[in-house]
Parts: C-alpha cells; structure tokens; sequence
C-alpha cells in the first residue's frame, strides 16, 4: 500500500458492496479453514526471508521506496497506455523527478504501462529450505490499512522456485467486480473474496500458502521445482485496473493508479516468513542398508520425499534459529562435507534429552550461539561465537573456543570432554558462578584466560574458577 495519505484528495467512491467470499477477513480470522492469517509474531513462523536475490521494481518508483532491504522495496504501478500523462508534465507524486516525454513504448523512461513493460516484481531467498509440511508452509506480508471496514492494500502474484530459475505461480483468485470503500487510489476491497494472492491482510499479518497447492503445477510433475525443497518466493505486483486476471479468469482490482510507493510493497525483515523450514539440510543418498539409524528428525515431511536413511547431513545454516530437537546422527555418508554443522549467525539449539552426533566439525562463526541442553557429539568443536546450554558436549578430537562461554540453565552447565581443550585468550567472558566442567581425556589441556587473578597471568589451568573446574592429564597455559 502506497503511504502518500497527503495526495488524497478525492471524496470517497460510493461503494459497491461486495458478496462476502469464503475466505479470511484482513486480519485476525483464525477460524477461517481457508487462509487464516498468520501473525507477524507468530511462534509458527521459523524463519524470514533473509535475502533479496532479484527486485525489478516498475518504472518510476521513488527513490525513498526502492529499499527491499534496509526500508520498503515497492514494486511499481503501470499506467494506462490509453489514458497516458500529459506529453511534457509529471503526475503529481510520480516518484522521478522526469516529464513525460509522450512515448508510451519507451522502455527506458520512468514511465510504464500495461501491456507493454513488466509489472515490478521481487525474489527472496530463505536461510533453509521451506517444505511442504503440514497446512501452510509460509506467509507474506504487506502494509494494508483498513478503510470503511474494507483493506486498501496492494496485491501480488506469489511464485516458488527450488532453483531459482523455474517458478511456480500459485492459482490465485480475486472475486471483485468494484472497490467497497476508499477514494481513487486508496480504493478498499472485501478480502473474504480474494485467495492465494499476496497483500491481501492487513498490515502485520500475513497471507499463508500451501505448497501442497502446487502439486500438480507442471513444473513440479517435471521435477524442475521441488516442493520440498522451495528456495526463493517472488512476488510479482498486479497493477489492479482489471487487465491481470486471476486463475479463474477474473479481472484482479486493487488500489490503481498508485505513486511513488506505488505497488506492492515489500520489507526484508517482515516480508516473507517461512512456517515450514527446513531445520537442517541433508544430502546424499538412501544407503542400501535402508536402515535409519536415529529416529527421522524431520517429522514433518509428509510429501513424498522421504529422509535418506543415515544420511550425510550438512548444516549449514544462517540467520535462523534451529532446534535439534529429536535424536540424529550427521555425517555417516563417505564423500563430501560430510557431517559437519556450520552455525553463522544463527542458533542452534540440542535440546534437553536429545543428542546430536555430527561426525566431523561443528563450528560456530561469530555471530552464532550453539546452545546444548541436551548432548551433542562431535569430532571437533569450534566456537568463535557463543557457547551455552546445561547439557554436555563430548569431543573425540579437539575443542577450540575463542568466543563466549555462557553456561546456562537449571542443570549443571556445559560440560565439556574432549581428547584436548583449547581456551584461547578471546575468550572473555564466564559468568560467576560459572558451572562449567571441562574434562580433557587426553594428554594436554591447553588454556587461556582472560579473567585472571592478577593482570598479567593467567589463572586458570587444572584450577577452579567459580564453580568451574578443568581438568587434564597435563596442563599448559600460554
Ligand atoms: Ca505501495
Ligand atoms: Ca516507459
Ligand atoms: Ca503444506
Ligand atoms: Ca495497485
């Protein structure tokens, strides 16, 4: 919805009064069985968009409103190429600051039109995958506001692509023959008649989907779009004069002509959210064992494409959060970056009872926490970021931690046991009372502290500190 309340002007049109359709009101409708929305604050939601891979906005959106990212990406309108600007003048609240120079096909002015140039469109792209699991697998998200009981928002095409190349567009419909309130440009529209199309709730709620809609789109019978695996949504704005027609043939109407912030507008961090993500991502293939060693960690999968069986697991996750929260084992397979887990800027959570077994390396970048309440096993472990959790961590090879130690929870804090242990001197921060047990197995615990006991010397090797204790068959500080 474009947010140039100023440029309203108009009186407000007399309205038609729509049949109220089967399908949800602009907000807060949670009985709906069709497309009750989701809160932008909703536990559902596991993950946002985090990413834009493509914006193609129409000409002439504002500069102010060209930011996806950091403000709003709007998508553009389209003029009538029958009803074009006066040759040499500029529409009030045109968003370039450029007169119209009379020709309706030039592509390279700020100037579009239906029919000739494309409406504005924008691709994200997720940290994980979004699968068809159970009911709607994720949301999108406008600025609509509410006037005379109606939604005056803008609305958009919604596509799927596993590989971002081939996209599946979702068969949306839009019942309206007139706007039910609202003024030229802010004209309202009874929602409960319009399905599948993004902008159709009202600020801060969001439109669900169903990739199950799309199983017989053609491109997913092919095989060229995966709904279990859906790694970019792109929203194409539908300039709402009646030209687009939705799935069922219906001219699509929505506030038309729009300026500036004109068309749908979107907003990285509240655009698209993901309900069904995909906490980690596997590779490779069944073994011919057919045996799963570890109960199927992706309970939710209940398309046809079944978890490999001791799968080769790769995590590799950013800016979201993932919970560990049944037993699974990472890395059996032979080849490849097998069973390593790699946590940027994100969370990974082993919960309380559960254990994660990674064959290789867990590492933790800097803007990551790894929180272990339950027990995760691993080769190695490497902590740039934030280590916390009561439960236990237990290293065949070795544990380097250069980032936060953060012992938490109601048990007995992070336990630690590997064949070596390397503190570095980044690490700066254990909170007293710290209960953290740091047990080496093997020969040599090697440990740097920055919390010393006199400035200047370290003091911390086969020692206590809080309730903390180390432990190693020899020590070494450096
Ligand atoms: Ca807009
Ligand atoms: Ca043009
Ligand atoms: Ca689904
Ligand atoms: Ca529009």
């Amino acid at each position: 919805m474009h947010r140039l309340l100023s440029f309203v002007t108009a009186a407000a049109l007399s309205a038609g009064q729509a049949v109220a359709g089967p399908y949800s009101t602009y907000s807060n409708d949670p009985a709906n069985p069709h497309d009750a929305p989701i809160h932008k604050n909703s536990e559902e939601i596991r993950a946002w968009a985090n990413a834009v891979s493509d914006y193609s906005p129409a000409p002439g959106v504002g500069v102010m409103y060209q930011d996806p990212v950091a403000g709003f990406g709007s998508l553009g309108d389209l003029y009538d190429p029958l009803n074009p600007p006066e040759t040499g003048t500029k529409p009030p609240f045109h968003g370039v600051d450029e007169l119209f120079n009379g020709i309706v096909g030039d592509l390279t002015d700020s100037y579009g039109f239906i029919g000739i140039d494309d409406p504005g469109s924008i691709t994200v792209s997720f940290p994980a995958p979004i699968y068809d699991g159970p009911g709607h697998d994720f949301a999108t998200f406008e600025n609509g506001i509410i006037i005379g009981g109606y939604l005056s928002a803008e609305l958009a095409y919604v596509e799927v692509s596993t590989d971002g190349v081939n996209f599946a567009r979702f068969d949306g419909i839009s019942s309206n023959d007139a706007p039910s309130g609202g003024w030229p440009g802010y004209e309202s529209f009874d929602v409960t008649n319009i399905y599948n199309l993004a902008g159709k709730h009202a600020n801060g709620w969001g439109t669900p989907f169903d990739l199950a809609d799309l199983q017989n789109h053609s491109l997913v019978q092919s095989g060229d779009v995966d709904l279990q695996d859906i790694r970019h949504v792109r929203l194409v704005d539908i300039p709402g004069s009646g030209y687009f027609v939705d799935s069922q043939g219906h001219d699509v109407l929505d506030p038309w002509i729009t300026y500036n912030s004109g068309g749908y507008d979107f907003r990285l961090s509240e655009g698209v959210a993901g309900l069904n993500v995909v906490p980690l991502r596997w590779d490779g293939a069944p073994d011919e064992t057919g045996a799963w060693a570890t109960p199927n960690w992706h309970d939710g999968n209940s398309g046809g494409h079944q978890p490999p069986s001791r799968a080769r697991m790769v995590v590799d996750v950013e800016g979201s959060i993932v919970t560990v929260d049944r037993d699974f084992i990472s890395g059996v397979g032979e080849d490849g970056p097998a069973g390593s887990v790699q946590v940027d800027n994100a969370t990974l959570v082993v919960d309380s009872g559960i254990e994660l077994e990674v064959t290789n390396t867990v590492t933790v970048g800097t803007g990551g926490l790894l929180q272990v309440d339950g027990i995760l096993t691993a080769d190695n472990v490497i902590v740039h970021g934030t280590l916390s959790g009561s439960g236990a961590i237990v290293v065949v090879g070795s544990v380097e931690i250069r980032g936060v130690l953060s012992p938490g929870g109601s048990g007995p804090g992070v336990l630690l046991v590997g064949e070596s242990i390397e503190l570095t001197e980044a690490l700066t921060e254990v909170p007293e009372p710290s209960a953290l047990l740091l047990l080496a197995a093997g020969a040599t615990t090697v440990c740097w502290f920055a919390r010393r006991r006199t400035p200047g010397r370290p003091a911390c090797c086969g020692s206590r500190f809080g309730r903390g204790i180390i432990r190693g068959r020899s020590s070494t500080c450096r």
